[in-house]
């Protein structure tokens, strides 16, 4: 082993007391994330020098608690097999030793060894070694320049592009060490709704400001890019991707960010979306359009990930429409493109199952998408660790070549050689005090950075080392509240779309229950998902059907089209069926869905009583809010199961079973109220949403 450079970390032993560890209670606001066990719930002063060097040395000289020395030893490719940013830690009585290629390698150690002490994982012999599955680990912001989120629930913007370049925010920095400390490696800066603006030099300039600050703790920045740029900035007739002009512009565009931003990561794109423009505005493809951005940007390593969000309200089923847009394109992209498909082949409903395009594109890369904000889960209102939901994505098996082709593998690179593989989550980060609205909601940008890194860790592992280091490591608080976060997901599904219903919201909020809306468009409206009548319930996507099965591979295809193998929790999506059918345990599909509906509501109810049981251990800043927001959770549980049971009772006529407790609110006023939320993109920073009044 060849060690060029040695820097030795001097630790200083018992510096550090903390809450977490003492029991000792301190009112913190959440701001500290998962250091708070670390830092005493203190802000922090972070290094003055900002070399990734100094700010791995800087985070064990002050909270590293233990005996040994810690040193971190620089390999400078000596060990190629840890890549560009793993590590290895070895651990003696004496001394533990930090190895990586990379500065970044060594900070992701440092970050690791840090997360071991406070939570039990320190050995006194042995070692680790880590490498992250995937290249590139990035959070996708849907930030817009004038400071809103869409679908954001945290605040406002943490990007304050009206103060940048001149004011920094130290919030930047403690974004980039949060981010590190899990391993995320990158980041959208922006809306993939994209304003044109953040690619004048006015702008690339703010940017440059965050991505100097992002850069030592190993982030890289990436910006959605507004496929009609050329003309909203150049005033060109056209951007047509064939386009002698336009395709200059993005060169010259490209070259322009490269000379402010060397290390720039590359482009998100949402095209031909939702009214976004893009290539098919020009009669050209989704690979026309990639292929002239990729060639842009390959010179210097940029890479583009190029959305498969795209549906048009003339389909039949919106679920089938990126495999029948994308796969006639399969192989027609060039390397550097990577197709970025959300998990579920709708849109981040709170199931669905996977999405078939995974399965697919044998000769295209591809990436997942997951939503760590809730649009569709409570906002940050709800309670909702959203690990297990995302893991079922990751470990579901595509069979695109033979068992064992998990949709982790398959964009791993590990099933096709991909040479660059990557994972993205819609951010659920704003400027509120504690980052996320939810002091919870920290869970799922912390689960994410875990996930992204390792798809193999259980839901168990990352909320328990969370839990650990955010509130105590005491079993009588870890215990009960591990168990709350792991059923919290499941328990969400059923109060609020159970058995495989979906997209039943109320209109443009996301929030609340909409069963009876009609939108102008049927793809935007509950009643085309869920086809309540009098016939029964769910959306037949059978081989009777619109034939949504069959873009899954055998033996999916025929498990999903037969009523009798189709798992009964996505029974409704594939199957519409009668209101007495009967279900594996004998009760009818109405008694099911009503007894999930139950099952819903009295977990939320519960959670009250668990969180009651935990109040000695955690401070009273912390518990009274999420204490407030468990009753708001428990009560729109209920709002929930009484608009939707309603409504469909009309069609069933079927009476509540006798165990379910008695609708309360009447379905008049339901109609006419529904839980406000209407936004669509950031509430007020201030507002706790109530009850409220909207016609
Ligand atoms: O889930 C839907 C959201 C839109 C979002 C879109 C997308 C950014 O309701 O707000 O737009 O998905 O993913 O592009």
């Amino acid at each position: 082993m060849r060690i060029s450079e040695l820097t030795f970390i001097v630790a200083i032993a018992g510096m550090i007391s903390s809450c977490g560890k003492t029991g000792q209670l301190c009112d913190v606001n959440g701001h500290n994330l998962w250091f708070h066990s670390l830092s005493e719930g203190k802000a922090q002063i972070l290094s003055e020098d900002k070399s990734t060097m100094s700010i791995a040395d800087n985070e064990i000289h002050n909270y590293w608690k233990g005996k040994q020395t810690v040193s971190c030893l620089l390999l400078n490719d000596a060990e190629p097999e840890l890549g560009n940013e793993g590590y290895r830690i070895e651990f003696s009585k004496n001394d533990i030793h930090i190895y990586s290629n990379t500065e970044t390698g060594v900070l992701y150690g440092v970050y690791d060894l840090l997360r071991r002490q406070e939570t039990d994982g320190i050995m006194s012999d042995g070692q680790v070694t880590e490498i992250p599955a995937f290249d590139v680990r990035i959070l996708n912001h849907w930030d817009n320049p004038n400071l809103t989120v869409e679908r954001g629930f945290a605040g406002q913007s943490l990007w304050k592009w009206e103060e940048l370049p001149d004011r920094v925010r130290p919030e930047y920095e403690e974004y980039a060490r949060a981010n590190a400390s899990v391993g995320i490696n990158a980041t959208v800066l922006n809306n993939v709704n994209a304003d044109p603006c953040m690619l004048t030099p006015e702008y690339l300039e703010k940017v440059r400001v965050l991505a100097d600050i992002f850069r030592p703790y190993g982030i890289k920045v990436y910006l959605s890019l507004n496929f009609a740029a050329p003309k909203h900035l150049a005033g060109l007739g056209t951007s047509d991707p064939l386009d002698a002009d336009v395709i200059r512009f993005w060169n010259d565009k490209v070259a322009e960010i490269y000379s402010i931003i060397p290390d720039f990561g590359g482009f998100l794109v949402k095209a031909n979306s939702e009214g976004q423009s893009g290539p098919q505005d020009y009669g050209r493809t989704h690979a026309d359009g990639a292929n002239m951005i990729a060639d842009a940007l390959k010179p210097y390593g940029g890479i583009v990930m190029w959305r498969a969000f795209v549906y048009a309200a003339t389909a039949e089923d919106r679920a089938m429409q990126a495999v029948d847009e994308f796969m006639p394109l399969d192989g027609q992209f060039h390397s550097n493109v990577i197709i970025q498909i959300k998990n579920g082949p709708i849109d981040f409903q709170p199931r669905e199952p996977f999405s078939p395009l995974f399965g697919q594109m044998e000769k295209t890369k591809m990436m997942v998408e997951v939503q760590v904000t809730q649009e569709y889960l409570g906002h940050s209102n709800h309670l909702v660790y959203l690990h297990p939901m995302w893991k079922e994505c990751l470990d579901s098996d595509t069979y695109m070549r033979g068992e064992g082709s998990t949709v982790a593998k398959v964009t791993e690179g590990k099933v096709l050689k991909y040479g660059m593989s990557a994972i993205a989550g819609v951010a659920n980060i704003g400027d509120s005090v504690n980052w996320c609205g939810h002091h919870f909601a920290q869970a799922n940008w912390y689960a994410f950075g875990r996930m992204a890194w390792n798809p193999e860790l259980t839901s168990e592992q990352i909320a328990d080392e969370w839990l650990k280091q955010t509130f105590t490591d005491n079993s009588k608080f870890v215990r009960p509240i591990t168990e709350l976060m792991l059923a919290s997901r499941e328990n969400t599904v059923h109060y609020e779309m159970p058995l495989g219903l979906h997209h039943i919201f109320a209109g443009a909020g996301h929030y609340g229950p909409g069963p009876w809306e009609q939108s102008m468009r049927r793809d935007w409206s509950p009643t085309f998902y869920h086809k309540a009548a009098a016939d029964g319930i769910g959306f037949d996507r059978t081989m009777n059907g619109s034939g949504a099965v069959a873009q899954y591979h055998e033996p999916l295809k025929s498990l999903y089209d037969n009523v009798e193998t189709c798992p009964e929790e996505l029974i409704l999506w594939f199957h519409h069926l009668p209101w007495d059918y009967t279900m594996k345990n004998g009760e009818t599909l109405w008694n099911a869905l009503c007894h999930t509906y139950q099952h819903g509501i009295n977990a939320a109810a519960a959670y009250i009583d668990t969180w009651a049981s935990v109040r000695k251990y955690v401070d009273d800043w912390r518990w009274n809010q999420i204490n407030d927001k468990l009753i708001r959770q428990a009560k729109d549980a209920l709002w929930w199961r009484d608009a939707c049971i309603g409504y469909f009772q009309q069609f069933s006529g079927m009476e509540l079973p006798s165990d379910c407790s008695p609708v309360q609110h009447s379905y008049d006023d339901l109609r006419k109220f529904r839980l406000r939320i209407s936004n669509y993109e950031t509430p007020a920073p201030d507002a706790l949403p109530e009850y409220g009044l909207i016609k």
